[in-house]
């Protein structure tokens, strides 16, 4: 399992932000899924994240999940995760499993009245996010976080601050580019939409703080390596404002893993710089680390990530972003799998905001 760098949060072991618990208060938190993603939640909430501990984790590989408890100081091992998630030990669950695990996992949390950390996509369709959706409206309360962790990236939020603080004038154009390293084998244009665009997806509605009303995607294949099926897309977002995105993502560029946004204002723009890290000038050359993947890029997002939604839950307060924003970003993400099909643009229904998920202002910053 990756070992993330950076100082714990905790003295010989002793979490230094629940001593005030008097021992051992911290909230019991059950894995789902102990690949990579799963592996570096586990990581970040043993060593880093303070108020909570890895009480269990799930995942079908039986060396995997056996491994990844061990590091997390004895988690308790389950092969199936509804029996996990379903255990009295667990009082809060992380929903790291392949995405088309996550709805099925997320009404059990539901159904149980646990808080739930559910990485992208909340679900493989709309129709799936909209029984979620659904499910928190019925019980008249949110329990589910999405693991959008950009939006707790110091970069993404730092652009986010000054695009709201009418800084550079009024957002009217966001910029995405999103390029992962190599394409898994045996996926399609849709998975490079559901999976992974979902994220610029979400980044573009949170920015803007607004609602997508039309999409228009065209695309093509860099490498042949998944024949017939677009890892390099550009996607146009017109918003129901009338503001615009256009987001790049490809998701075999081969040099290694980049994602940054540009905020363009009316007299001004915000972006990501490069991710930090040595700049070497060298035998009359220059050479920056590019990082290999979002594991490398994003860790300490996922940190603030899972303390913020600790933090929630010790104190009651909304998860963020919630279900709606990972329903509202799977609208979207059905809209452009439509125009990748029809060749045109389409127009995104967008959904009434239940009352529940009123107020929630995707501007919300911290
Ligand atoms: C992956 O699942 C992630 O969430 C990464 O952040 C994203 O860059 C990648 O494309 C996805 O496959």
């Amino acid at each position: 399992m990756r070992v993330p760098s950076g100082e714990h949060t905790k003295q010989n072991g002793v979490d230094v932000g629940n001593e005030r618990r008097g021992g051992d208060e911290r909230i019991p938190v059950g894995v789902v899924g102990t690949g990579g993603m799963g592996g570096m939640h586990a990581y970040c909430l043993h060593r880093k994240v303070a108020g909570a501990r890895v009480a269990a984790v799930s995942d079908v590989d039986a060396d995997r999940v056996g491994k990844v408890a061990e590091e997390c100081g004895g988690a308790a091992v389950f092969g199936d995760a509804v029996e996990m998630i379903r255990d009295g030990g667990v009082e809060a669950v992380v929903i790291a499993s392949p995405d088309p695990t996550h709805a099925e996992l997320v009404h059990e949390c539901l159904r149980l009245g646990k808080p739930v950390l559910c990485e992208k996509p909340l679900a493989t369709s709309p129709e799936e996010a909209l029984g979620i959706v659904e499910a928190e409206v019925e019980a008249g309360r949110k329990l589910v976080q999405v693991g959008f962790m950009r939006r707790y990236d110091p970069q993404h939020v730092d652009v986010k601050n000054v695009a709201a603080s009418g800084a550079i004038g009024e957002p009217v154009l966001f910029k995405g580019w999103h390029r992962n390293a190599r394409i898994p084998a045996g996926v399609d244009s849709g998975w490079v939409v559901i999976n992974a665009a979902i994220h610029d997806l979400d980044s573009a509605r949170w920015m803007l703080d607004a609602e997508v009303r039309e999409v228009f995607v065209r695309g093509l294949n860099t490498t042949g390596s998944s024949v017939g099926e677009l890892d390099l897309q550009l996607i146009q977002l017109t918003f129901a404002d009338g503001r615009l995105a256009t987001i790049e993502v490809n998701v075999d560029a081969g040099f290694g893993y980049e994602v940054g946004v540009e905020v363009v204002g009316a007299s001004g723009t915000a972006y990501t710089a490069p991710p930090s890290g040595a700049t070497v000038r060298l035998d009359r050359g220059f050479t920056q680390k590019v990082d290999g993947d979002w594991l490398d890029r994003f860790e300490p997002a996922y940190t603030i990530e899972l303390q913020e939604w600790v933090r929630s839950i010790e104190s009651g307060g909304p998860p963020s972003p919630d279900a709606w924003d990972g329903y509202a970003s799977l609208v979207v993400a059905g809209a452009c799998i439509a125009s990748i099909r029809s060749g045109k643009p389409e127009a995104v229904p967008v959904p009434e905001r239940p009352g529940l998920y009123a107020g929630e202002a995707t501007g919300v910053t911290r």
